[in-house]
């Protein structure tokens, strides 16, 4: 009987423990095929670099240079398709399907969710690698660590650390340069994305060099 008792006051706590890290808001779980994320603009690129120095999302570029609003905009439902109001934004983040790329921290969105169950990400991404969906790369929205099932976000996610490897060093000038003097059309430098590789490139990419992830990645 006694061991009984202490095994249910065990399983207690390891409840009371996973809730805690789980966050609050994650009871009951927002429902993943409920809950969706889409972003206004169709076809939105986005520099980033390690140390999350380029612009917002609201920031973004379309195919011709102009600027777009490529906020991810997420709208969290319970399993009842209730809004979820006030919920955490911490527990809302976005990830890539690529392994090309990488997030130094992770991207919340700026805002508890409104009376919709809605919030939005408008943040400078801190990302290295490569990331375009016409490549097949997928933008992950998860909540409460679970992946929200929605169609493919049209944002591309050009970036100056070109070798992933969460800085911007020689390695990476090396390649930079490699495209850039070849004269041809390379996506993953037209970080002014306008469709052309110019001087604007080059400064977005000169004004990241040596930076470094944030210091825990
Ligand atoms: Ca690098
Ligand atoms: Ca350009």
């Amino acid at each position: 009987m006694l061991k009984q008792i202490l095994l249910s006051g065990l399983a207690a706590v390891f409840l009371m423990m996973g809730a805690g890290s789980a966050a609050a808001d994650c009871m009951p779980m927002p429902d993943a095929f409920l809950s969706t994320a889409w972003i206004f603009s169709t076809d939105a690129t986005i520099f980033a670099s390690p140390a999350g120095s380029g612009p917002l999302l609201s920031q973004a570029q379309g195919p011709n240079g102009a600027t777009v609003d490529a906020r991810i905009w997420v709208q969290v439902l319970d399993p009842m398709g209730n809004p979820m109001v006030g919920f955490d934004p911490t527990d809302i983040w976005i990830e890539s399907s690529s392994g090309s790329v990488y997030s130094c921290l992770p991207a919340h969105p700026s805002t508890p969710t409104d009376i919709n169950g809605i919030t939005s990400f408008d943040v400078a991404l801190n990302w290295g690698g490569y990331h375009d969906p016409d490549l097949g790369d997928q933008l992950i929205i998860k909540i409460c660590n679970q992946y929200l099932m929605i169609p493919n976000l049209p944002l591309r996610v050009v970036t100056s650390d070109l070798n992933g490897d969460g800085d911007v060093d020689l390695s990476d000038v090396i390649s930079f340069a490699s495209f850039f003097l070849s004269g041809l059309y390379h996506p993953s430098i037209d970080y002014y994305h306008d469709g052309t590789i110019n001087l604007s490139d080059l400064v977005r990419f000169s004004s990241s060099t040596n930076q470094l992830c944030p210091p825990g990645f």
